[in-house]
């Protein structure tokens, strides 16, 4: 097949139009028109009027061949893996059930954070205002007017020839009074079928939204490439437009160019994230980039813990950790994300507002994630994985678990032989996209409208240095600090390179929908909300000794730190003060069973000179990156870190 395919004059190849036709359609009795457009699924009259009116405004922007309005139903997913298929978008995976593998566009592999924009009329609603001279890393400004005329240059004629697809969807269970709905627009079925997995789709949220209530406004386009030609026609994409906009005032998002997970599925960081933490904001609770995890102890108490790491640092291994501490039991609510809001009580409750897990696949096995091997291998959408020659996947952590005579196909499509190839097999951020309900040890409550109630946030990065296994937070203002205060190495989930420290507070640096300085006063103002604030805990598992090897084997040793955390919970006196905070006494971590011993002085020591250099490397953030946005107890617990620091 050509890898390069002229264009008609319409925009359309003739290739994808020919299979495009030769699909059969699900609901073809329904035909209708809307404009003149042929409505191929759906019925357009009883969509609620502001829907129609948003469709219709996108029809004549847009100007697509056909509309189809989604209704989530099996019936219509296996129609569109069926057209993808015949496409070339994916390929089936025989020796699972109903898997699926897409290889995107070499140039279409990751979230692309330089091009994602927060729109507002003023520019320090969105950014903190930067020294001159100084480069803002806390997000990306543009004016309304460059919105609107970005969007116009890009989306004009942009579905010329092609389906758009109205996925009305839900992020939190339909019925929870913490979801919100949205609507998103798009040329992609691979969206489509995404967003089937990891949202609540189709028409139980149409009929939601039949009582005339809002939702958030999503429009999604993978672009005509300028040139008039397409690179790869089984997956269209305009890597050198790509652009990602939001606009918090009208509970809006435009996205343009790519059909990457994060880039192109608007419900998780476009939505749950950017728009859903300026919302969160308005309305007094907080939407985290956080997983959410069940821990039911020896004595049967269970408490729900929210932690906060940034991309790629194991929140999906969290989440599903499979305890080697006897009589621990681990449920899990969600690996990405947490809307949580105090109840009548004070009490903090979470949901996770989404349907599905998005992992990261590399390094996930059955010593890493157990669980999640358990999870994935049925009705997964695999992205950029590689391919075995027994109709399986495969990618770097998974040399035990294949057949070792099948050949390995990268993901670029290329031959590859472990030890010989020089390229990783699977691309680092290649991802699997599956049902959270098939996850084994799904919490039974986590579709609860109420949501879980939270006892403990945790922070986390990847600190090869310095920062120690655990410590507690003196109080919620310094739980603040710790927050704003994280760093980790760079993840191969964006378009960063090499192993850099980078500062990711709250590893929300990439989704921040507002002014980071306003976020933290925005955090600070919970302590006036509930008497019965989650205590605030920070991990690394990550800190490498004088060898250069990893001093904490993690994974289900994990649960040796969770235990501690439990503990401090009950008041237990198990941990000691420090300049940092409360770290664990000696010996107060359970050891007992583990495989080798672990060098705990290392583990659990404070360099006073690292330490020193994290104040400042901190004080030199937020000076230049917040600036006077820096809430005031912010500075005041800073001083008060340095000073403890420095007298240690
Ligand atoms: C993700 C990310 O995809 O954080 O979850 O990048
Ligand atoms: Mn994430």
């Amino acid at each position: 097949m050509p890898e390069f395919i002229e264009k008609k004059s319409n925009g359309f190849s003739t290739e994808v139009g020919r299979f495009a036709k030769q699909a059969s359609h699900p609901n073809v009795g329904l035909f209708n028109h809307v404009k003149g457009i042929s409505v191929v699924s759906g019925d357009f009259k009883n969509l609620s009027p502001k829907v129609r009116a948003y469709v219709e405004e996108n029809i004549d922007l847009c100007q697509p061949e056909k509309i189809h309005i989604c209704d989530g139903t099996e019936n219509e997913n296996n129609h569109l893996l069926n057209l993808m298929q015949q496409q070339g978008t994916i390929v089936p995976l025989p020796k699972y059930q109903n898997c699926w593998l897409a290889r995107t566009n070499p140039a279409d592999t990751a979230r692309v954070e330089s091009k994602t924009f927060i729109c507002t009329e003023k520019r320090a609603e969105t950014i903190p205002t930067t020294k001159e001279g100084i480069k803002g890393t806390l997000g990306n400004w543009m004016s309304p007017r460059d919105m609107d005329a970005a969007v116009k240059e890009r989306f004009t004629g942009c579905m010329k020839g092609r389906t758009m697809y109205v996925v009305p969807f839900s992020m939190g269970p339909v019925s929870s009074p913490l979801s919100k709905i949205g609507i998103q627009l798009t040329d992609s079925a691979y969206v489509v079928v995404s967003m089937r997995v990891m949202t609540r789709m189709g028409q139980a949220v149409l009929d939601k939204l039949a009582d005339g209530s809002d939702f958030v406004r999503c429009l999604h386009s993978v672009g005509t490439p300028a040139n008039g030609f397409i690179e790869m026609k089984s997956w269209p994409c305009d890597p050198e437009r790509t652009i990602i906009l939001h606009k918090p005032q009208n509970n809006e998002i435009v996205s343009y160019g790519s059909g990457y997970g994060g880039n192109s599925l608007l419900g998780k960081k476009c939505f749950a994230l950017r728009i859903g933490s300026t919302i969160a904001k308005r309305e007094g609770w907080l939407a985290e980039h956080m997983l959410i995890l069940g821990i039911t102890n020896p004595e049967g108490k269970k408490r729900y813990i929210a932690a906060a790491f940034p991309s790629a640092c194991g929140k999906t291994n969290l989440a599903m950790m499979t305890p080697t501490l006897p009589g621990y039991k681990i449920e899990c609510v969600g690996d990405d994300i947490a809307w949580m809001r105090f109840d009548k009580d004070g009490q903090l409750r979470a949901i996770n507002p989404e349907n599905g897990f998005f992992g990261v696949a590399p390094g996930t096995s059955n010593s890493s994630n157990p669980i999640a091997m358990k999870t994935i291998f049925q009705n997964t959408i695999f992205t950029n994985v590689a391919s075995t020659s027994d109709g399986g996947v495969f990618w770097e952590g998974m040399e035990d678990e294949i057949d070792p005579n099948v050949r390995i196909t990268d993901w670029r499509g290329k031959p590859w032989t472990k030890g010989e190839s020089k390229t990783p097999a699977a691309h680092p951020n290649s991802r699997f996209c599956t049902p959270a309900k098939q996850c084994p040890i799904i919490d039974p409550n986590w579709e609860a409208p109420e949501g879980v109630p939270i006892s403990a946030i945790l922070f986390g990065g990847r600190r090869p240095a310095g920062v120690p296994l655990v410590y507690q937070a003196r109080d919620w203002k310094h739980g603040v600090l710790i927050g704003a205060a994280m760093r980790s190495e760079a993840t191969a989930a964006a378009e960063h390179k090499g192993k850099v420290i980078m500062h990711d507070p709250f590893a929300m640096r990439p989704f921040f929908g507002y002014n980071f300085g306003h976020y933290l006063e925005h955090w600070l103002s919970m302590e006036q909300r509930s008497a019965n604030l989650p205590k605030i805990f920070h991990v690394n598992w990550f800190r490498k000794g004088s060898d250069g090897k990893f001093l904490w084997p993690g994974f289900g040793e994990n649960s040796r730190v969770l235990d501690w955390i439990l503990r401090r919970l009950d008041n237990e006196d198990c941990a000691k003060e420090t300049p940092i905070g409360y770290l664990p006494k000696p010996s107060a971590i359970n050891m007992q069973g583990l495989k080798d011993k672990v060098n705990e002085e290392e583990l659990f020591s404070l360099p006073k000179d690292f330490w020193m250099e994290e104040v400042y490397a901190i004080e030199k953030y937020f000076n230049e990156q917040v600036g006077s946005d820096l809430p005031e107890t912010i500075e005041q617990e800073l001083k008060q870190l340095k000073k403890r620091v420095n007298d240690m």
